[in-house]
């Protein structure tokens, strides 16, 4: 560690001990999550009154929380989530702490690189790498028009601003977001039922909620754990439907552990009680709805019991819950989930979208207190065309909108655009903060697709693994060295937040965003369409809500619409071709599915008799994605907890005469692998569960390199029908002791 890193120690002390902790520990998240006033022995501490403070956005995840940052010589000596930011509200979680050290890791990127003929990187200047990357730009468009060029990236507040209209602006639409490997089907099944990729749960004052495959104490917001605290400690009641036991259950009523990949089974069997039994909002579909009758007729055939043999949860379970739900409702709801059961995991991850929004529908609860919501947002007005002019519009689509038109055209489908890398369609790939080939199904497969183009670009701030297969790595400064633009956020009462520079630049050859894709744009004869700085682009769009950089500022960071403010009982409109909630859809008939959401089995199923078993990922409370396993501090709670194991159900472990703590080999026909088990009552006996964070093979991230096992080693490459998604836990593995 430089001597500039956050020590162990002062990691500790700045706050993050507790919510490490607590992490660790699961659920206990919220009462560890530090906030209040800064410490006055940290200041201490660190030798005196604290100098300066500047309200900034974390990046460890894409939640973005506020936070105060409290600087001293340049250096972070204090961070505190802001009261005001939504997300946050007044605290941050570990990977908050923990990616600070991000700054002054010395394992960043600090100079652009260029990959020579023996593979091996070599430092050269910007100019250089500029004028290269805009040759080779121009060589693609010239042989193949500017369809042949792609943008990967995970939404960032200037990052989805600049991406998107250095594209636009070479003439290509090709621009993907992180969707297709996160909430892509999610959204899109949910869009063909109620117009909109999303909504929230009014968990906080519910009498009952249910999570498919979402757990707050694991995959943090610290908003959402106190809003989940709060209905907890009031009685509401709160299911997890789950194929292992998360962290939530501190905070929930019920584990139903179902066999993974069959909650569509679950969620037609729920309704079947509803529907058959009358105890649905017959009065607020008909005035609501489209195709219910269609719909319930099929549904005659789901019952419980049929239910009960693909999902593995008794008929008098299913039963029991459908009428725990409509005896709560309208203040209940199915959670809209995020990415564990139907984001993208499976073949039928669309159509389950769709059948949750009809499970709601059923309860009649949308805009209700304690049921789903649609919370307003706030968006940027028209700015000065002369100073901030329009990109002509693209007129081709996103590629893949043809081949998965259940898509959003907002996400794309990323690994369709890897498809066509490895076909030779696309020749030319950008990527902005994102690790495609480390988080996607299949590994080997993208290596391969992204091996075959004629130019890789990545800009990054860590040698990822993406990073390894560049062209040319052009370093990022860290989140904590920029100005971004302003991050509008929807809610209750919606709000604007700005992440704004804490410290100077650490390295002086790095780059922000802004100005690296302003500067391509140039090099590649649009710097038209670029010709304004970051602040000025920022505080335009600000003064079109009525503020400014500088009133933002001053309002800590995040200011407040409450004119716009969400009221209960509204009527949603639905934007849907036909202006209704949609039973059936003419969309997804269209895409060669059912008009109404009826049982698709997933691609793969694991076998007893064969000894396979389903691999199923999931988040730990301390880390995010591929990106913090190389935070030493993050990693050493890792190691404390030996948290790298993979779950393993106690009677299957008995069966392969496996301990807990014990090597094992995770094998399928696509990897094999070495790691160890955590034996445990906690997982279905059909389910291996993989924590998603390891097995980073970036030499150069030294910290994390070889740690743990990495699901998408394992995850064939695989598309979902229709929707796009990465199948991502399409996978069976087997397990064997080492030796055995
Ligand atoms: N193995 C695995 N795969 C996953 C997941 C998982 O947990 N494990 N999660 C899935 C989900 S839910 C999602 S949303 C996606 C997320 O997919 P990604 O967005 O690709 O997420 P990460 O894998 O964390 O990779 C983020 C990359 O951005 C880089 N980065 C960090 N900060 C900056 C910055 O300031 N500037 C720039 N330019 N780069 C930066 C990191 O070094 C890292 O290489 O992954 C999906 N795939
Ligand atoms: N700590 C942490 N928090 C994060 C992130 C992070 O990387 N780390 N990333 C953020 C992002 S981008 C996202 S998308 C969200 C993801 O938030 P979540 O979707 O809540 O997170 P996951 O851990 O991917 O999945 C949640 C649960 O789904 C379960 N699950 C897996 N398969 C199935 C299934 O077939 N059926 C059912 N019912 N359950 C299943 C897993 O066992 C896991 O406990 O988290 C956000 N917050
Ligand atoms: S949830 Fe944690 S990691 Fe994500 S933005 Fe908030 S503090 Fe950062
Ligand atoms: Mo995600």
């Amino acid at each position: 560690m430089s001597e500039k890193t956050l020590t162990r120690r002062t990691f500790l002390e700045a706050g993050a001990g507790l919510a490490a902790g607590a992490a660790v520990l699961g659920a206990a998240g919220a009462a560890g999550m530090a906030g209040a006033a800064l410490d006055p022995e940290v200041a201490h501490a660190w030798g005196g009154p604290v100098v300066t403070t500047a309200h900034s956005l974390c990046n460890a995840c894409s939640s973005k929380c506020g936070f105060t940052a409290y600087v001293r010589d340049g250096e972070i000596a204090q961070v505190i989530g802001d009261a005001g930011h939504p997300y946050a509200k007044g605290k941050l979680c570990a990977r908050g702490y923990g990616y600070l050290q991000i700054a002054t890791s010395e394992d960043r990127l600090t100079e652009p690189l260029k990959k020579n003929e023996k593979g091996v990187f070599e430092p050269i200047s910007w100019d250089q790498a500029y004028a290269e990357i805009a040759e080779r730009v121009q060589a693609i468009i010239d042989e193949a028009g500017p369809e042949a060029l792609a943008m990967v990236q995970d939404p960032r507040p200037s990052g989805k601003y600049y991406t998107k209209r250095f594209m636009n602006a070479l003439g290509s639409a090709n621009v993907y977001t992180h969707g297709a490997a996160c909430n892509l089907s999610k959204e899109a099944g949910f869009t063909q039922v109620i117009g909109t990729g999303n909504y929230s749960s009014d968990v906080a004052n519910s009498k009952m909620t249910m999570f498919i495959g979402r757990s707050y104490a694991d995959a943090i917001r610290p908003s959402s754990v106190s809003a989940l605290q709060k209905a907890h400690e009031r009685g509401a009641r709160i299911v997890l439907v789950d194929p292992r036991c998360n962290n939530t259950i501190a905070f929930a009523d019920e584990w139903v552990p179902i066999n993974p990949g069959t909650d569509l089974a679950l969620l037609l069997g729920m309704s079947h009680v509803l529907v058959t039994r009358g105890l649905y909002y017959a009065e607020y579909v008909a005035k609501n709805a489209v195709g219910f009758e269609e719909w319930a007729a099929s549904l005659a055939a789901c019952t419980p019991a049929w239910a009960e043999s693909i999902t593995g949860i008794p008929a008098s379970t299913i039963e029991r819950l459908a009428v725990e739900f409509a005896d709560a409702a309208p203040a209940a709801s199915i959670e809209p989930s995020w990415r564990g059961a139907f984001g993208c995991s499976y073949e039928n991850s669309g159509e389950t979208a769709r059948a949750v929004c009809l499970f709601n529908t059923l309860l009649g609860c949308w805009n209700q207190k304690g049921g789903a919501l649609f919370t307003p947002s706030v968006s940027v007005g028209k700015l000065d065309e002369a100073k901030f002019p329009s990109v002509p519009k693209v007129e081709a689509k996103i590629l893949g909108s043809k081949e998965y038109p259940l898509s959003l055209s907002s996400m794309g489908s990323n690994v369709y655009a890897a498809q066509q890398a490895h076909a030779g369609v696309i020749k030319g790939m950008f990527f902005y903060n994102s690790n495609m080939a480390a988080g996607y199904s299949n590994t080997a497969f993208l290596a391969e697709a992204l091996g075959r183009l004629d130019l890789m670009v990545v800009v990054d701030v860590q040698m990822s693994e993406t990073a390894q297969l560049a062209d040319y790595v052009l370093p990022e400064c860290s989140y904590l060295e920029r100005l971004e633009l302003p991050e509008f956020i929807g809610g209750k009462v919606p709000c604007v937040t700005l992440r704004d520079k804490v410290l100077e630049r650490v390295h002086p050859e790095t780059r922000s965003c802004d100005e690296i894709f302003s500067e391509l744009a140039r090099a590649c004869g649009v710097g038209e369409y670029f010709d304004f700085t970051v602040e000025e682009l920022a505080d335009a769009q600000l003064q079109t809500v009525g503020l400014s950089l500088e009133t933002l500022r001053q309002a800590g960071g995040t200011a407040s619409f409450p004119e716009a403010a969400f009221e209960y009982g509204n009527t949603p409109k639905w934007k849907t071709p036909t202006g209704k909630i949609q039973f059936t859809s003419e969309a997804c008939a269209a895409a060669g599915l059912s008009p109404y959401p009826v049982w698709v089995e997933p691609a793969v199923m694991p076998d007893g008799a064969a000894g396979t078993l389903r691999l199923v990922g999931g988040k730990q409370a301390h880390m995010s994605h591929t990106q913090t396993t190389n935070v030493a501090d993050l990693m050493q709670i890792t190691k404390d907890y030996d948290l790298d194991r993979v779950w393993l159900s106690a009677d299957v472990a008995q069966r392969l005469g496996i301990a807990d703590g014990d090597e094992v080999i995770v094998s399928n026909e696509c990897h094999e692998g070495r790691g160890r088990v955590k034996v445990t009552q906690r997982v279905n006996p059909t389910t291996l569960f993989m924590p998603s964070h390891y097995g980073c093979s970036s030499p150069e991230q030294r910290t994390a390199y070889g740690v743990g096992l990495r699901q998408m080693d394992f995850v064939p490459f695989r598309i979902e029908p229709g929707y796009g998604g990465i199948c991502s836990q399409e996978a069976l593995v087997t397990v064997k002791k080492v030796g055995a």
